[in-house]
């Protein structure tokens, strides 16, 4: 059988006050298509559909659109919580996307109650079953230990110990006549983070061995780490990544979609189908006579640009004219002032007249503008009456 596998959508996400809404219409539109194209036979959305637990009803509606899109055809979709979404609201609308072909997961469930997703492959009729485990935080691990793995809670070990509990429960019924599959949302030890996630929840404490996956597993499906990748496990276990880079961090990232190819008695074999949806995010360093040089090949990607120019008034709309495409605009470190805590009084302040203190100030912070120094003065000279 074959199936898609996508995660950290992160629909809603703005960039540095600006809305990606229609990108990230194009490129989930992109995977629908590239879901159709493959002839699939389920799509696995591993977490973080949202980028926040309160979505606008543009970002909420795109996601339906979505999760209807795939589902077409009678394509079974199975869609679990992340970290950036509202489980329990994911969970509200869960009998309303399953009469429509859609599984969703919000909180973990135990394996009869659907923490275990089964249907046969409409391509080859195999049996399928998908063992399910969104996002857990470590404040619920124990309560879903106790609940899924019934481990009573004076035994539940570390974090890591109560996911492992928890998935022998979920991958118990496991079958070698059926296609096994796992779909988590988590941090894998040693996985390398995509730049955009949020580190609170990525963060050592939080991550658990690739080991914790049966090997009969044909394929682990993982979200939350927004980097493609594969990691080193007895079973292949995989972060598909985010589709859109969702932060200048993230710029290096090759967006794509897994295209996985399973059957019972054979290894899976795994094909990333490049998503080009979507404008590229770059980080630019020049002069503004360096830049204005670059400025036609940027195309329409979001820039962070550095400044290799001292401080001055108008430098920002200087750079955003010339490169429309600028979210963010600094002083290239190599030019911004260093840090210093000067102390006027020590150095005679007293003696000296605002003007002169202004004019170190601008010193110390690496403006070197007469411009600004002269507005000072005169509304100095307006204020104190002196002008
Ligand atoms: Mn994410």
């Amino acid at each position: 059988m074959r199936f898609l596998h996508t995660s950290d959508w992160h629909v809603g996400k703005t960039l540095k006050g600006h809305s990606r809404l229609d990108e990230q219409e194009q490129v989930l539109r992109e995977i629908v298509g590239i879901a159709r194209e493959n002839e699939v036979d389920a799509v696995l959305v591993a977490g973080d559909l949202y980028d926040t637990a309160a979505p606008t009803a543009a970002a909420q509606q795109l996601v339906v659109r979505t999760l209807m899109g795939m589902a077409r055809d009678g394509i079974p979709v199975i869609a679990i919580a992340g970290n950036h979404d509202h489980a329990a609201t994911i969970d509200a609308y869960r009998p309303l996307a399953g009469a429509a072909g859609i599984t969703l997961v919000g909180s973990p469930r135990t394996a009869d109650r659907g923490g275990v997703v089964e249907f046969t492959a409409r391509s080859t009729g195999e049996p399928v079953t998908v063992a399910v485990l969104p996002f857990l935080s470590q404040r619920y691990a124990v309560r879903a230990a106790e609940l899924i793995a019934r481990t009573p809670a004076e035994h539940t070990g570390a974090y890591d110990q109560q996911l492992r509990d928890i998935l022998a429960s979920l991958t118990a019924g496991f079958r070698d006549d059926a296609v096994n599959l796992v779909m988590a949302h988590l941090t894998v030890l040693n996985g390398k983070m995509g730049g955009g996630e949020r580190t609170a929840q990525s963060i050592f404490e939080y991550a658990v061995p690739a080991s914790i996956f049966p090997v009969e597993s044909h394929y682990v499906a993982l979200g939350h780490l927004h980097r493609r990748q594969r990691m080193e496990a007895p079973c292949p276990v995989h972060y598909c990544g985010a589709p859109l880079a969702v932060d200048f961090g993230e710029q290096e990232n090759e967006p794509v979609v897994c295209i996985v190819e399973a059957s019972p008695g054979t290894p899976a074999s795994i094909t990333d189908v490049p998503i080009s949806a979507g404008r590229r995010l770059r980080t630019v360093r020049g002069t503004v006579a360096e830049l204005s040089v670059l400025a036609p090949s940027l195309g329409d990607d979001f820039l962070r640009v550095f400044v290799k120019e001292p401080a001055r008034a108008g430098l920002r709309e200087e750079v955003t004219a010339l490169l429309p495409g600028a979210l963010e605009v600094r002083i290239d470190p190599e030019f911004a002032a260093p840090v210093t805590v000067s102390r006027p009084s020590e150095a005679g302040g007293a003696e000296r007249s605002p003007s002169e203190l202004f004019g170190e100030y601008l010193g110390t912070r690496g403006v070197e503008d007469q411009r600004v120094e002269q507005l000072f003065r005169r509304l100095h000279d307006r204020v104190t009456g002196s002008g």
